[in-house]
């Protein structure tokens, strides 16, 4: 926190000198914590790229992510944090598409100017992303990817082995997001017969195959699966599959647009019990889309709004009176472009920026440590974050409310 505030104030004395000495000069956008004095953007502008859904059904949390994106880098342009260099945000749609996430980072890394990219949201977009800016040794940053094998590969449980040496993330992993939910469902709801339910995609596939085992281990029986697709509206099918086995709770592998959906097909077929899910489903959007009181979802991290670390980014995010909230990954994507923002200025320094500088960059990305709006921002030998943090909520009078907010096993 010191080193951090120790370097903020540098860069800003360091920009004051070169605003009272230079002559190409650019005024800031708006009054920032240098005083409203200009920034000197005289070498020119670089690219930070966000690939997250902007449109369809998981947009309410890819709008989040670019809104927060673009209010780190907005912020660092008010504080001249890179020296001799204005930063802007370019985003791409993914539509939460494994093929269009992948020509996104094929157009992005085709630009000399890019400087690292914040996203993916979706695990299964990050597979096809990961090699594409690892061979630009592009530093890439997730404020939401959650499948253990993007870091640790697809033995993490036994063997884990770092994947790419330019992807990191800010969140939690559902190798830690799977236990901690069935410890809530198994031992504080008291849940003994769970039907799981997935999506067949990367991240719910791998969040319920990790809540199943500690289910299992904790003395629930998974009575029933299913699988349904990611398209799907009519869950009953899968519903039909299930009920006969007449669970008391139904875990679900996936994300809200089917989840919602499901929770509330479930009830109107006479089972009225709890559907519980990951951070994928913890959106306003579930309750819209049919969840009802009682159901269940973990994310990431502890509630924005309760962390004095997120209120001066809270309250930055509300006065710029954005369309959309910043939903579950708006202050982890504010803290993973403030990490590429950090590793750019260590990187560049006095000098110039070039390609020759991503390495340093990743460098700089590793060894990043600064308290961040969501608390701690620090990586360990994977590249995953060493925040481990993690909420139960449950919805109750109609909205999220947090119920329990700790670690797998802390
Ligand atoms: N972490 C939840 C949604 C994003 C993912 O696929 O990981």
């Amino acid at each position: 926190m010191r080193n951090q505030t120790v370097k903020a104030a540098v860069l800003v004395t360091g920009a004051l000198l070169l605003a009272a000495c230079g002559t190409n000069k650019t005024e800031n956008p708006g009054p920032g914590a240098n005083g409203g004095q200009a920034c000197d953007f005289s070498k020119g502008t670089l690219v930070i790229g966000v690939i997250a859904p902007q449109s369809g059904g998981l947009s309410a949390l890819g709008l989040g992510i670019k809104n927060s994106a673009e209010l780190a880098a907005e912020q660092a342009n008010q504080k001249c944090t890179v020296k001799g260099y204005e930063i802007k945000v370019q985003t791409e749609d993914d539509q939460a598409t494994a093929q269009v996430g992948g020509q996104a980072a094929t157009r992005l890394s085709s630009n000399p100017d890019i400087v690292g990219v914040v996203g993916t949201l979706n695990s299964s977009v990050a597979q096809t992303v990961q090699p594409i800016l690892s061979g630009k040794k592009i530093l890439m940053v997730s404020p939401a990817n959650t499948n253990p094998s993007l870091t640790q590969g697809k033995d993490y449980a036994t063997a884990p082995k770092r994947q790419f040496e330019n992807y990191f993330r800010v969140c939690a992993t559902d190798a830690l997001q799977g236990p901690f939910a069935a410890d809530y469902m198994v031992g504080t709801a008291g849940k003994k017969s769970i039907a799981i339910i997935t999506d067949g995609k990367t991240y719910g596939e791998g969040l319920a195959a990790e809540f199943k085992k500690q289910a299992e281990k904790m003395g629930a029986k998974v009575v029933a699966t299913a699988r349904v697709g990611e398209r799907e509206t009519d869950f009953s099918a899968a519903i039909t599959s299930i009920r006969g086995a007449n669970p008391d709770a139904v875990y679900y592998g996936g994300e809200y647009p089917q989840a919602g959906p499901l929770s509330k097909q479930l009830k109107d077929a006479g089972l009225n019990i709890p559907l519980m899910g990951g951070d994928g489903i913890y959106d306003d959007r579930f309750i819209e889309l049919g969840g009802k009181d009682g159901d269940l979802a973990t994310s990431v991290g502890a509630p924005t709004e309760s962390l004095d670390t997120a209120k001066a980014f809270v309250d930055a995010y509300n006065a710029k009176g954005y369309k959309d909230g910043y939903s579950a990954y708006g202050a982890f994507s504010f803290d993973a472009t403030n990490v590429i923002i950090a590793a750019l200025a260590q990187a560049i320094g006095d000098g110039e920026w070039g390609e020759d500088k991503r390495a340093a960059m990743l460098t700089a990305a590793q060894g990043y440590s600064a308290q961040g709006a969501t608390g701690e921002v620090k990586f360990d030998e994977f590249g995953d974050s060493t925040n481990k943090l993690l909420t139960v909520y449950k919805v109750t009078g109609g909205e999220w409310v947090a119920d329990k907010t700790g670690t797998f096993g802390g």
